[in-house]
């Protein structure tokens, strides 16, 4: 038998997925894939956290539109678990690019340009811990270990 690979992952619903009222049909379409919450709030980031989540993007040209963007109201952080949490929160996301995002995905369902994608999710486990840390840094190492129900 396949080996269970319960893990967790940071994702976040961005501030145009907010503001277009998605958070409950978002939420909805990782529950309904077996993905449990096991944090979340409401917030709106500063400028230094933004860049330091996306600091592998600091190169990039469109960096500074990409950090006016995540700052410019609030989103929903949260933490979810489950099997194969990580490639499971991307897959439903879809991919980066809009041409790619097939109807069915996040993305593909409600994202307007590439810039304004609505949904983001860890990429690896490396920056799901990484992430997770700087979104919710008030979060004891205890309180982060896998809570398998
Ligand atoms: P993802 O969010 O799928 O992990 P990423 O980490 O490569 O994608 O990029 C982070 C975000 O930056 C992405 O969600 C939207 C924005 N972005 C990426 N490539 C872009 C581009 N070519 N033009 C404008 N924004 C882009
Ligand atoms: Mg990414």
């Amino acid at each position: 038998m396949k080996k269970s690979n319960v893990e967790k992952t940071f994702a976040m619903i961005k501030p145009d997925g907010v503001r277009r009222g998605l958070v409950g049909e978002i939420i909805k379409r990782y529950e309904q894939k077996g993905l449990r919450i096991v944090a979340a709030k409401l917030i709106q980031a500063d400028r230094e956290t933004a860049e330091q989540h996306y600091s592998e993007l600091k190169s990039r040209s469109f960096f500074n539109e990409l950090i006016d963007y995540i700052t410019s109201g609030p989103m929903m952080v949260m933490i979810l678990e489950g099997e194969n949490a990580i490639k499971m929160v991307r897959m439903i996301n879809g991919p980066t690019h809009i041409e790619e995002a097939l109807p069915g995905t996040i993305r593909g369902d409600f994202a307007t340009s590439t810039a304004h994608n609505i949904v983001h999710g860890s990429d690896s486990y490396e920056n799901a811990q990484r992430e997770i840390k700087l979104w919710f840094p008030e979060l004891e190492e205890n309180q982060l270990k896998l809570s398998v129900l």
